[in-house]
């Protein structure tokens, strides 16, 4: 097992297309259990690899308290999206922001698990928020994307001050 490095926005890295997974081979498997220590070890409640510089349709989330019920999601798709719902978000690529985004309170979606099996169900609440925010993430979208560009442009300023002390 290894931690990975987060890109931090706004790595232009972070606007890469993921590619489906063709395969849930050795090196997917352990790329999991990568993005899983990191993702603890942060902490967070959701991973997408686009984070981690690797450009693949494959997503991590555990919502639970105690932190042990990982929930991995590849080549993940939304069917369909039901009422809204305005949220607080936070961002393992923008540390330190926390902002309110307004997203689709239900979503139905089709994935892969981990072993292959083919996941499709309708979910509500913070597991809906957090695989949209995951999947935009796979598309290079960032959730400061929905802020004003006033805003938008504040958080660029700070995160590049913050990125130029930490060198
Ligand atoms: O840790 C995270 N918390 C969070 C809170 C509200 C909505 C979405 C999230 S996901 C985030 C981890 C992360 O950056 N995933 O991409
Ligand atoms: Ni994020």
């Amino acid at each position: 097992m290894a931690l990975l490095e987060i890109l931090h926005y706004p790595d232009s890295r972070l606007r890469t297309l993921a590619a489906p997974v063709a395969d849930i081979n050795d090196e997917i498997r352990a790329l999991i259990d990568d993005m899983a220590e990191t993702m603890y070890a942060a902490p967070g409640i959701g991973l997408a690899a686009t984070q981690v510089n690797v450009h693949k349709q494959l997503i991590i989330i555990d919502i639970s308290e105690d932190r042990d019920q990982l929930q991995v999601f590849i080549n993940p798709e939304i069917l369909s999206r039901d009422s809204e719902v305005a949220m607080e978000e936070g961002c393992l690529s923008v540390p330190g922001i926390y902002e309110t985004v307004t997203r689709a309170e239900t979503i139905t979606y089709r994935a892969l698990g981990a072993q292959g099996n083919k996941i499709e169900e309708s979910v509500t609440g913070l597991l809906a928020v957090c695989i949209q925010h995951e999947i935009d993430h796979l598309k290079g979208k960032v959730f400061v994307d929905y802020l004003s560009h006033l805003k938008q442009q504040r958080i660029s300023k700070k995160m590049l001050k913050q990125q130029r002390q930490a060198m």
